[in-house]
């Protein structure tokens, strides 16, 4: 019986840590402010078809809007209820989409804002995604309700009622983070409506969530709705499949709240693999490439099985959250696509792409004055569909890194050798380096000021591979450059540092 009931436990907790990925797929791309309808597209002609895991969407939630700055970003974490209807779109439109991609075996993970509403000065009136009243002022959020009884506020102590020490650990889960009305989690009631928010999107077919801002929430708080939560919908999901977590907690050292009070219940976010890698790809604080030999736990990073990593996220692309300037994104996209190569290609953690809209930035003294711009919009604040060109780029603002060669082609790199362990590691001391992940796939970086000329032991069978960055293979011919590996696994490589993108992938279903 002991066993039975460690087992259960175990199984319970462990399970939250598994994405619930179908066939050999490995990676979520976050589809950043996209619309229901162009989500749901996306899945059937492009997600589906190139073997994406999952998609990570913005929160889908009734929130405010904010007419000052006019319709920012950031409006969607500010809830004013659980009503599943925001600027992506309708509760018909989301149950749609969570439906057609799923059928297409590309889970949806919802980002679920569940330590706060909206901020204190937040007003009065209709101004929400469904047109709910409420009032920040009373802490009045009928359409739920919560009333003013649901809020941290007595159990806060500073001044302002806001965060002001993060060395306090009851002030960052018990204040408000940014003024933003902080939900008393510990309370039955709470945890209840919640725990129904996230059911509800649980039943609907959608495999887990991005909880956000989990620093600021009790991990007991956080247990206890999680074990409220039902068990994966059986018409896309086996039965008893948890839902997948994946907890926001940036801790780069120095806090007293880390991220290991987490671990046991679900996955973390590791912010400090896109800061690390971007100081190494940048070469700053005299890092080098070839440092990464011993690349994740070996960098005092998590453990691989709590880890969900990624090289930049929707706040530190924008000077949001924690990774400062090292953060590598779409704007130096040379760089950018080499990073995302690197960590599709090594095995630790559950990785996540960043797919982007551009804004006007506008640098006054290092702070972008823009950081708050929204999505690509109409004049009303209604989000514009996501046009596809012809080259299969998206247009009107929108970045889709996702759809990038170099990065769609190393998320089936990452399919393809998925489970096989990194192998044949080499470099020049400096910033060229190789590896493999067994006999499956092989991928080398110059990102020297010189040329890399040389011949590595690849662990991949002889024959004729197309390089998977400079093109891909087409019916029987690569369309960028081919490597012929020998029958002893041996192959010559040679990377120029003044190429457009100085890195070579191959893998076995590269093979000519
Ligand atoms: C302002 C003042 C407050 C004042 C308040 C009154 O700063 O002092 O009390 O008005 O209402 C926006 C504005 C912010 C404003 C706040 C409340 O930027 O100036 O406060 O609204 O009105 C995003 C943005 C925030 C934004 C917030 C809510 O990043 O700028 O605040 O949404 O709209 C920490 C956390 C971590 C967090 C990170 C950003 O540990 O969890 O900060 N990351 C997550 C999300 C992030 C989101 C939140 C948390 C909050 O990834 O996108 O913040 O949900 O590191
Ligand atoms: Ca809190």
């Amino acid at each position: 019986m002991k066993l039975f009931i460690l087992v259960a436990l175990f199984g319970l907790s462990l399970a939250q840590h598994n994405p619930n990925i179908k066939n050999g797929r490995t990676a979520i791309v976050h589809l950043f402010e996209w619309r229901w309808a162009d989500i749901a597209a996306e899945c059937e002609r492009y997600l589906g078809p190139n073997g994406f895991g999952g998609v990570q969407i913005s929160p889908p939630n009734e929130h405010i809007l904010v007419d000052n700055p006019w319709r920012p970003w950031w409006q969607r974490y500010q809830p004013i209820g659980y009503n599943l209807c925001s600027r992506s779109g309708s509760e018909n439109e989301l149950r749609d989409m969570i439906t057609r991609c799923n059928n297409v075996g590309v889970n949806i993970y919802v980002d679920a804002v569940i330590n706060h509403m909206c901020g204190s000065g937040g007003g009065e009136g209709t101004h929400s995604s469904c047109g709910s009243w409420f009032s920040a002022s009373k802490k009045d959020f009928p359409s739920v309700p919560f009333s003013y009884l649901d809020f941290n506020d007595n159990k806060c102590k500073t001044g302002s009622g806001e965060i002001e020490n993060y060395g306090d650990v009851n002030q960052v889960r018990d204040c408000r983070l940014v003024g933003l009305l902080d939900l008393a989690l510990e309370k039955d009631y709470v945890r209840g409506k919640v725990a129904n928010f996230m059911n509800k999107l649980i039943d609907m077919g959608v495999a887990g969530f991005r909880v956000d801002a989990c620093k600021h929430m009790w991990p007991g708080d956080l247990d206890n709705v999680y074990r409220r939560l039902n068990n994966l919908n059986t018409k896309w999901f086996p039965s008893g499949s948890r839902p997948f977590i994946f907890q926001e907690v940036i801790d780069l050292g120095g806090e007293p709240i880390s991220a290991k009070e987490y671990y046991h219940l679900g996955r973390v976010t590791e912010f400090k693999y896109g800061a690390k890698l971007g100081d190494v790809f940048r070469k700053w604080n005299g890092e080098k490439l070839s440092y990464t030999k011993n690349w994740g736990e070996g960098w005092g990073f998590m453990s691989d099985g709590n880890a969900l990593v990624f090289i930049d996220n929707h706040d530190n692309q924008r000077g949001h959250g924690a990774g400062g300037a090292s953060i590598i994104t779409f704007w130096d996209s040379r760089l950018y696509k080499m990073a995302v190569g690197y960590m599709l290609a090594h095995p630790y953690g559950v990785t996540r792409v960043m797919s982007s809209y551009r804004w006007d930035r506008n640098f006054v003294n290092g702070k972008d004055q823009n950081d708050w711009i929204g999505p690509p919009s109409n004049s009303n604040g209604a989000t514009k569909p996501v046009p596809i060109n012809p080259d299969q780029t998206c247009g009107d603002g929108w970045v889709c890194e996702h759809r990038w060669r170099q990065i769609k082609n190393m998320v089936i790199f990452r399919n393809v050798v998925n489970g096989q362990p990194q192998a044949n590691w080499w470099d020049n001391q400096s910033n060229q380096v190789a590896f493999g992940r067994g006999n499956r796939g092989f991928i080398v970086f110059n990102n020297d000021n010189s040329i890399l000329d040389v011949t590595l032991n690849t662990g991949l069978p002889g024959g004729t591979y197309c390089d998977v960055i400079s093109g891909q293979k087409e019916g029987s011919r690569c369309t960028g450059k081919q490597i012929q590996v020998g029958g002893d696994g041996r192959a010559h490589f040679n990377i120029s540092n003044s190429e457009e993108d100085p890195f070579i992938a191959i893998h076995a279903d590269s093979k000519l």
